[in-house]
This record gives C-alpha cells, structure tokens and sequence, in this order.
C-alpha cells in the first residue's frame, strides 16, 4: 500500500510541475517574449527524465526486495528446480539489460540535451557495432530459447506407466478431483452423463471398467517422490490449474483435455518445518479470471509420504460403492468385477 501511494505522489508532483511550465510558457507567449528558438523545456525535460529513472528503479527495488518471498515462494517440484533456474538466469539477463540501457536512454538524454553552442555529430553508420548488436543478443536469445524449448521437452514427456492419475475438473466456481483409485487409471467420462441430480458430477460412464475404483476426495492428495499426471478438464468455462510451489500451472478447457505430469519433492510437513510455519499448506488455485465466484476456487493440497498415501488411499470408498445406483449402468458382462473392484478398497 505505502508504494501505491509513493506512485501517487510521484505522479501527482510530476504532473504539477508539467502545468506549471505550460502555464509559464503560455504567459510568454501572450507577453510576446518568447522570441528565443529553445526555451528552458529542454533542460526540464532532461532532469524528468533522470527524475523518473532514479524513482523508476527505487521503486522496483523497493518492490523486488518487500515482496520477495511472495512471488517466489519455495519449489516443492522436480521440474520446479530447472524452470527456476531458467527464469532467474533469463531475468539476470534481461535485467541487467534493462538497467544498463535505461541508464544510457535517460542520461544521454540529459548530457546531450540542445544546448545552442554545441553542434551534432553526424555519424550515420558503423558496421562493427551493428554486428555486436545484432549478433550478441541474437546468441544470447538463441541459447535461452534452446535451454527453453529442451527444459519443455523435458517436462512435457510422457509420463511413467505406474504415475498416479488425478482427474482435476474446474467447473464455476470449484475443483472436483477424481482419483484413479486401485488401478491408477482415471475412467472413461462422456459429458451427456454429466448430472447433479443423481451425483455423477464427473460424467462417469460406468461401461468402463476403469470406473469402478476411482473415487472423489475434497482434497488433492499427493505422495512425494512418486510421479502424478493431472489429468484437466473443465466443464463450463476457461479455468486454469495453478501449483505455485510444484511450478505447475496449465488451463483446464472445455472440451479439451489438458495432463501435466510431476514430482513432488517435499511433503506438507517438510515444508512446514523449512517455512517454521505449522500452519502452512499448499494450495491449488485457479489462475484464469473465469467468473464472479473465480476467487473462491481454492483447494488444499496435501502432500504426504508414500507409504502414508497408499494406506489413505486403501481406505477411501469408490464412487460406485457410495453410489450403488450406478451399478444398473454397468455392462452385464463387467457387473461381477465391478463389485469386486468396489469391494477390493476394503
Ligand atoms: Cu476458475
């Protein structure tokens, strides 16, 4: 808040002094003294413009150092370390870019500001700074992109057979999440299925037998060091998956199916403890402005130790189990796994 109100300030005092040198400037034109070719506007204007830089930069300073840990909070992810390292080598790069040619923009704007005694070089070309130019940035770009694109490639492999399937469905306003349950696999949906009134949120279509052991759980629960692919979707409207300590983010669309895969690296606790906060959780929000209710689509996120997410996943009920209705949906053929599969979780 103070820094908004510095901005204020500095913009309220700027454009001050910009109305009182028109307002002079147009009194010297009215008395008819305006009769020399360059007016004082040259030398304001080059102190603005320092003005602006030294506050520019204070401020951006200012904000990087106060709001650190909040856009950069701890990476619980194995590709969380490498997108990381990518980004704060890309903002080195380009930071230390901004700030050097800033500084040459806004004082050379200053030192070579009109003076009427001093006359301009004419210097029109220089084919060896063009190639310094052209060529160190064209290189530099070139190897950020290519780290770029092979991190992506990386990222965005296929996933491991045995990963565990999480189904996350954005619908307005919340997350529905679907476990794959026993067989790690999330079943087949058909969005016709899609009901409230009898409870298949999901679209389930119990013809496929990879149905009958998954279950819905209000939290997303994850074990560490084992690979998870999200399988996303969203019912309705644009909504965005968004993992800020796994380095995840991926828009879930209607109609088109999206998956990201990870690792955890640090379970709640492990996390807790490095914060010194018991308090903490991570959390699942949504990062797409996808309504009015967009603010309340929040979901906890727990991550535990492997051996702690296989007994808690041992212990939940199977949708078709809660929901025996649907077993009039199940294939005649598939009837008798289908109630192994929802006694199997006991
Ligand atoms: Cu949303």
């Amino acid at each position: 808040m103070f820094g908004f109100y510095i901005l204020i300030a500095v913009f309220l005092v700027l454009g001050i002094l910009l109305l009182i040198f028109r307002i002079s400037r147009l009194i010297n034109i009215v008395k008819g003294s305006d009769e020399r070719r360059v007016t004082g506007s040259n030398n304001v204007n080059a102190v603005l413009g320092v003005l602006f830089m030294v506050i520019g930069f204070g401020l951006l300073g200012w904000y990087s150092i106060q709001y650190f840990d909040l856009y950069d909070p701890p990476v619980a992810s194995i590709h969380g370390e490498l997108t990381d390292k990518l980004f704060w080598r890309t903002i080195n790069i380009i930071g230390a870019v901004f700030i050097v040619t800033h500084i040459l923009l806004f004082v050379f704007g200053y030192k070579y500001r009109y003076k009427e005694d001093r006359k301009a070089l004419f210097y029109p070309h220089n084919n060896q700074l063009e190639y310094l130019w052209t060529g160190v940035p064209a290189i530099v770009l070139t190897w950020l992109v290519i780290t770029g694109w092979l991190a992506w490639t990386d990222i965005m492999a296929p996933a491991s057979d045995d990963a565990e399937q999480i189904e996350v469905m954005g619908y307005q306003f919340a997350w529905s999440l679907r476990y794959g349950g026993m067989d790690n696999q999330v079943g087949d949906y058909d969005y016709r299925l899609i009901s409230d009134a009898n409870g298949n949120q999901h679209g389930m279509d119990f013809t496929d037998r990879a149905n009958f052991d998954d279950f819905i759980y209000r939290d997303l629960v994850i074990p560490k060091g084992r690979e998870i692919i999200l399988k996303i979707r969203a019912r309705d409207v644009l909504h965005s998956v968004f993992l800020p300590h796994f380095r995840l983010k991926m828009d879930a669309v209607p109609g088109m199916p999206t998956q990201f895969k990870f690792t955890a690296t640090k379970t709640t606790q492990e996390m807790r403890d490095e914060l010194g906060d018991q308090e903490f959780n991570y959390e699942l929000a949504c990062t797409e402005i996808c309504g009015r209710g967009h603010f309340s689509m929040k979901k906890n996120v727990i991550v535990m130790e492997p051996e702690e997410y296989d007994k808690w996943k041992a212990e939940q009920e199977s949708f078709l189990k809660k929901n025996p209705d649907f077993m009039s949906q199940v294939p005649d053929n598939l009837k008798e796994l289908a109630m192994i599969s929802t006694r199997s979780n006991e």
